[in-house]
């Protein structure tokens, strides 16, 4: 694979309602981004993505989109959008937006309009379909099928006006649009280009590998326990996903890719599609985020039915997927974003050995080939956030399956609470902690969700000049990947694959050779010296601060003349 400039890259994500808010409403909003690029430039992240910031009304915090070309009052003006992106371009960080083009909200005037008459022009841009045979609209089990929501509850909604219903495979203010039908795709690929042309890098691209569907929509398979059919089967990787990519490409970024980074947003993607869409050979993406990794601690029962995930699972995980996209394709790399629990907390120990755990994951992860992500707050080890009741939770996701779970299945509310607490998407949704100041220095006002109580400890004020911090730690590591072409480009091998306790590998190039060491465990773990002799023996220790480094360890050097390895 020829080099690409993404495959030395940091990127870091801002979910901007969570970041900072400037204007004392509450909420984050792009002011409080320019307020805090030093933060980035500290750090030394190449790329921002940034969540969600268009016209929204907010049923899912801005990925239902009413307006792909405006930019929502409460974030701020296309005055402060041209800002941030020129501070950025002055600091040398790229901008990658989101886009959100397996749905649209039910308020955009696309929908609007598809949904004023059967006979409508634009009826044909989502997924309409009449009652089940025989049904009347409205009746039981009357949805076109059977499928269900990512957000509980079933996938159609029934307009009463025409009779029929259309398909949401989030929240019914989440309508499916058709890409079925060509002008859908027109429009989404002028709408991309026009953001191309106002000068941002790139697209994180919103659940981009359920935008095709099997048309016929068939009934899904109903699981034990389950109200609902799984549909997964027939939009997951659909018939024409690929090339819809692939047009996608030669419309949007054909000639200029160079500049650019795609990353397709793709849950239950295998390493075989993944390494599909990531062949540069096929012009589809650069990457894609798949979700091996964080869905190892489900259960049978989904994300809500916790399973603990043990050392070597991570570790039997990540090496399938390194060796997957080794020759062609690539990887990319994160623990956390908007929709997960933070890392420290879920495989690690955010107790004893907070400070250990974060910088012993942040080791695993960073040191592999792909390009990492880095979630905001994860640089300063936030951790997941002690709710009460239902009433601290805001995301629809959270408060539709407390709904359904303890309203129509009968679960106890404690039970359902401790899930909540354990895997809610608002465990990464609190406001980043600045300082100890109150609200954590994000707001002068009530946020719209808590800040952690624990922002008194945990905060960028107190970690920023600390060289022992989470976030010092997080700089070293990324500063390593920028000066160390090993880490950016180096071939992957697991070594100890089968240790309980220890997640080690090597990375190797060009007769340089990492080694990298992490005991993912609060006990002590032992290794038998010998099994890393074929790992050869680095020459050169780069720990930037020994002193700091008592859980993950790495050391890198030349590798012996006359045993200079493949790559
Ligand atoms: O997420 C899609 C997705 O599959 C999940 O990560 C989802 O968040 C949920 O946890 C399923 O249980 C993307 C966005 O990242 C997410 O924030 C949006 O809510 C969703 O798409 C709809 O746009
Ligand atoms: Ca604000």
């Amino acid at each position: 694979m020829t080099d690409k400039w993404w495959q030395s890259a940091v990127v870091y994500q801002i979910y901007p309602r969570s970041f900072a808010d400037s204007n004392g409403d509450g909420i984050g909003d792009l002011r409080g981004v320019i307020d805090h690029l030093d933060h980035l430039v500290a750090l030394g992240v190449d790329v921002l993505w940034l969540s969600p910031i268009y016209a929204s009304p907010h049923d899912d915090n801005g990925y239902d989109i009413s307006d792909y070309q405006a930019i929502d009052p409460l974030f701020g003006t296309f005055e402060d959008f041209d800002e941030l992106l020129a501070g950025l371009h002055e600091r040398g960080i790229k901008l990658v937006m989101d886009l959100v083009v397996n749905h649209t909200s039910d308020e955009h005037p696309w929908f609007v309009e598809s949904a004023s008459s059967p006979d409508s022009p634009k009826r044909d841009w989502y997924w309409w379909r009449p009652p089940r045979d025989g049904k009347t609209p409205g009746e039981h089990s009357a949805e076109p099928n059977n499928w269900a929501s990512f957000f509980s509850g079933s996938a159609w909604q029934l307009d009463p006006a025409s009779g029929e219903y259309y398909l949401h495979l989030f929240s019914r203010k989440q309508p499916d649009l058709n890409w079925e039908n060509p002008e859908v795709r027109d429009a989404v690929y002028a709408m991309m280009n026009w953001w191309l042309d106002r000068g941002v890098d790139g697209f994180r691209m919103d659940v981009i590998n359920l935008i095709s569907k099997v048309t016929s929509l068939p009934d899904g398979v109903v699981a034990p326990g389950a109200l609902y059919g799984d549909g997964y089967p027939y939009y997951g990787q659909g018939p024409r996903i690929h090339e819809f990519l692939h047009e996608m490409h030669e419309r949007v970024f054909a000639g200029r890719e160079d500049r650019y980074l795609t990353v397709g947003e793709m849950p239950g993607v295998t390493i075989d599609e993944a390494q599909l869409f990531t062949d540069p050979a096929r012009d589809e993406l650069d990457m894609v985020f798949q979700f091996e990794h964080v869905d190892l601690d489900h259960g049978p029962g989904g994300k809500w039915d916790h399973r603990d995930a043990t050392v070597l699972d991570l570790k039997e995980s990540f090496g399938k997927w390194q060796r997957g996209l080794a020759d062609a394709g690539w990887n990319s790399l994160y623990w956390n974003n908007h929709d997960q629990p933070r890392v420290v907390s879920r495989f690690g120990d955010d107790t004893v050995y907070w400070r250990e755990s974060a910088t012993a994951l942040a080791t695993v992860l960073h040191l592999q080939r792909g390009t990492p992500y880095v979630y905001q707050g994860e640089e300063l080890g936030m951790t997941n956030v002690p709710f009460q009741g239902i009433e601290d939770f805001r995301d629809i996701e959270s408060l539709n399956y407390y709904a359904e779970a303890v309203d129509v299945l009968g679960a106890s509310p404690a039970d359902v609470l401790a899930a909540l607490r354990r895997t809610s998407r608002d465990n990464a949704r609190t406001p980043v902690q600045w300082s100890s100041a109150p609200n954590a220095g994000f707001s002068a006002a009530t946020p719209w969700i808590e800040a952690n109580p624990n922002y008194t400890r945990i905060n960028a004020a107190a970690e920023r000049d600390d060289p022992n911090s989470v976030f010092a730690y997080y700089r070293q590591l990324i500063d390593l990947r920028h000066r160390e072409n090993v880490v950016a480009r180096g071939s992957f091998e697991l070594v100890l694959a089968e240790h309980p306790q220890i997640f080690a590998y090597t990375r190797t190039l060009e007769g340089r050779r990492m080694l990298v060491l992490v005991n993912l465990t609060g006990e002590v773990a032992e290794y038998e010296p010998d099994a890393l002799a074929g790992a050869s023996a680095p020459a050169v220790d780069v720990r930037p601060d020994p002193g700091s480094w008592s859980e993950a360890e790495f050391v890198l050097g030349n590798l012996p003349d006359g045993s200079r390895a493949a790559d």
